[in-house]
């Protein structure tokens, strides 16, 4: 076992004795790892977490916002009877502390949070080869749309920004040209065509955020509404829990809902080696929009309403632009496995980029054909 996490653990208010530390490699950003303790014969489930704090560089601040809407979204579970959703739920430090700062070899500070291991769930990082994708992309759309309903009477001062303009297409679209400018390396150069292509498409993809907070409501959003962020029950395929929290701030449910799309319905991993795989998948978009909508269709605004479709293109916009801009800094943001990994994610978010345009008319007619039946229902 690995020695220094398993002093790390001591520093937490854990049950039993460590047996198990295993890596979980299934983030792009934080490292996780699921520690299993024995208390007689009870066995109690953990995960720990180095949090990233080249990507968050306030981990207390991301904890606080964590500790504040599991709160909330616990005491309205209670209040609602609800006993099939869950929320993280933070294991304290022997000090009593959200987070143990672990000074390391180079005098670096290391930040460790844990919580409850939340078991008997699966997440998916694609439903291309899960068993019922058209069910699981509802369950995906609704559990997403259940957590931002939780959250909706949540005080939204409260919540500092962890990520300041983590959903700011435009200075991501500005961080792009700056990489090109700054030349770390000569990649730009591998993609002069998709580069201006990328360009004309700025103004389009910069209408919800030009619109926040005056037309488009600021909102509790999680902003990171990756597929594989909704912990769905093995045998049932319900969406049991919301996590990776660490990115919840004021934002706009644009973000939440085409994000969702973009990694729920994408009918491909990010880093897809099958190009013929990457498109969006309309029965997967109608299944998710139908869940969220069911949830939160009543408490949608009409500009919400008409920027849905446009916000799947938007997201998968802004993370292409994210993974090129990293590939041209030379990979200083997202974990890589491999030295091109960053280049085939933008390549295939670029693909998935030009499949959206071409079906934007139908999603929107989707969602209007929806919001109707959900009025109906
Ligand atoms: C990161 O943490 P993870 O792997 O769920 C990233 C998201 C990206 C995603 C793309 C804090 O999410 O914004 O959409 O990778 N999170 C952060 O895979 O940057
Ligand atoms: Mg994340």
């Amino acid at each position: 076992m690995n020695e220094k996490l398993k002093k790390i653990t001591k520093q937490f208010n854990f049950q039993g004795e460590l047996k198990n530390i295993e890596e979980n490699n299934q983030g792009n950003i934080n490292k996780s790892y699921i520690l299993t303790f024995e208390d007689g014969k009870e066995i109690h489930k953990y995960l720990l977490q180095k949090i990233n704090a080249n990507v968050f560089q306030e981990p207390y601040l991301v904890m606080k916002n964590i500790e504040l809407v599991t709160e909330h979204i616990k005491k309205k579970l209670l209040k609602n009877k609800d006993t099939i959703h869950k929320t993280l739920n933070i294991i304290k430090t022997v000090n009593k502390e959200n987070l143990y700062t672990y000074i390391n070899f180079d005098g670096e500070k290391e930040y460790y949070r844990a919580f409850d291991y939340i078991d008997d769930c699966i997440s998916y990082d694609s439903l291309t080869d899960a068993k019922d994708p058209i069910t699981l992309a509802y369950e995906a759309g609704k559990s997403f749309g259940l957590w931002e309903k939780l959250l909706n009477d949540f005080p939204i001062i409260l919540l500092g920004e962890t990520i300041k303009d983590f959903h700011n297409t435009k200075k991501r679209f500005n961080d792009l040209l700056l990489s090109i400018e700054n030349k770390v390396t000569n990649r730009a150069f591998e993609f002069p065509d998709e580069i201006v292509d990328l360009i004309s498409r700025y103004k389009e993809c910069s209408l919800v955020i030009d619109s926040l907070g005056k037309t488009i409501p600021l909102r509790v959003t999680h902003n990171d509404t990756k597929l594989n962020n909704i912990l769905m029950d093995k045998k049932t395929g319900v969406g049991v829990a919301i996590i990776d929290l660490d990115t919840v701030m004021p934002g706009s449910s644009l973000f939440d809902l085409g994000d969702g799309i973009r990694s729920a319905c994408s009918n491909a991993f990010e880093d897809e080696t099958d190009k013929k795989k990457i498109f969006l998948n309309l029965d997967l978009t109608e299944s998710y929009l139908k869940g969220y909508l069911e949830e939160m269709g009543n408490y949608l605004t009409q500009d919400e309403i008409n920027y849905l479709g446009l916000s799947i293109k938007i997201l998968t916009y802004e993370l292409a632009l994210r993974f090129l801009t990293d590939y041209i800094n030379g990979d200083t943001y997202f974990k890589i496995k491999y030295e091109t990994h960053n280049k085939d994610r933008f390549k295939n978010q670029y693909l998935l980029l030009k499949d959206i345009e071409t079906k934007l008319e139908e999603i929107n007619d989707f969602v209007l054909k929806t919001l109707d039946d959900c009025k109906n229902s």
